[in-house]
């Protein structure tokens, strides 16, 4: 059975005070000291995975900013695309995301309106990117990835988002030929898709797993998808508490930015 070849870096942000004021699509009071705490274990996970990881420091302005694999999408270990968020809010995390990456990439595009579009949104699958056209993010948002991906051979495919917050709310990838769904989500098709093995979970939390190698990264609050992965035994699942950013629609891929090795890709 295939399994990524692990990321070698990830950049994970600080979380704010402000983090009390996160964008939510339910009512309920959130706790940055909480999160922080779930996010320095989240970091400790991605260390034993065999990353470097890089602290990003919060900013009051930006209550979402933990959120960090909104803000741009990484395409290849020279290259990324810093998107623009679908939500106003959330366009004024970037510079420092920017500062960040730009003396270890050769090329850092930076999307512009009309375009709109979270990181959540975009799923790579081998030289396929899956861009959900969701609440935050727009066929001009897709169409301005598609022209940075082109020159390395990388092309997109849309995909409407019915259910959630984001494309990745419903799907990701355990492994380069598995991919875990929410049931009743419907299914992109591509030729390119055609080798996939489709692994169905009735969680929300569990739809949005992190591979970072052989290492899964599965949330708490996901115990039958747990159990079903179990059978992967290929794989080395870790349970990762997220409850504070799952409060605030968040999940397992969007406290990170990961870098691949040089000739190799990942989620
Ligand atoms: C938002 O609504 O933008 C944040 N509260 C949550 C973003 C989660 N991002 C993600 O899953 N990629």
């Amino acid at each position: 059975m295939k399994v990524f070849a692990a990321p070698v870096w990830a950049l994970i942000r600080e979380v704010t005070d402000s983090f009390a004021l996160a964008l939510r699509s339910q009512p309920g009071s959130l706790d940055p000291e909480r999160a922080r705490f779930q996010l320095q274990h989240y970091a400790r996970c991605l260390s034993e995975a065999g990353l470097v990881i890089q602290r990003l420091a919060g900013d009051e302005n930006c209550p979402d900013g933990c959120f960090i694999e909104d803000d741009c999408v990484i395409l290849a270990d020279s290259t990324a695309v810093l998107t623009r968020p679908g939500e106003p809010s959330r366009q004024l995390e970037w510079p420092l995301v920017a500062q960040a990456l730009e003396g270890l990439l050769t090329r850092l595009d930076r999307m512009q309106a009309p375009a709109r579009l979270d990181g959540g949104d975009v799923l790579r699958v081998g030289d396929l990117l899956l861009v959900g056209l969701s609440g935050r993010s727009n066929a001009a948002g897709a169409e301005a990835l598609a022209a940075s991906a082109a020159p390395l051979g990388l092309r997109v495919l849309t995909v409407p988002v019915a259910k959630g917050l984001h494309l990745k709310s419903c799907m990701t990838l355990l492994a380069p030929d598995r991919m875990l769904i929410l049931a009743g989500s419907p299914r992109p098709e591509d030729p390119a898709l055609s080798q996939l093995s489709w692994i169905e979970t009735e969680e929300p939390a569990g739809a949005n797993v992190l591979a970072l190698g052989r290492t899964v990264l599965v949330s708490a609050a996901a115990s039958s998808t747990w159990t079903r992965l179990q059978a992967e035994s290929d794989l080395v699942l870790r349970r990762v508490d997220v409850s504070e950013f799952h409060r605030a629609d968040g999940a397992l891929t969007c406290l990170s930015l990961r870098l691949p090795a040089p000739d190799t890709w990942c989620v």
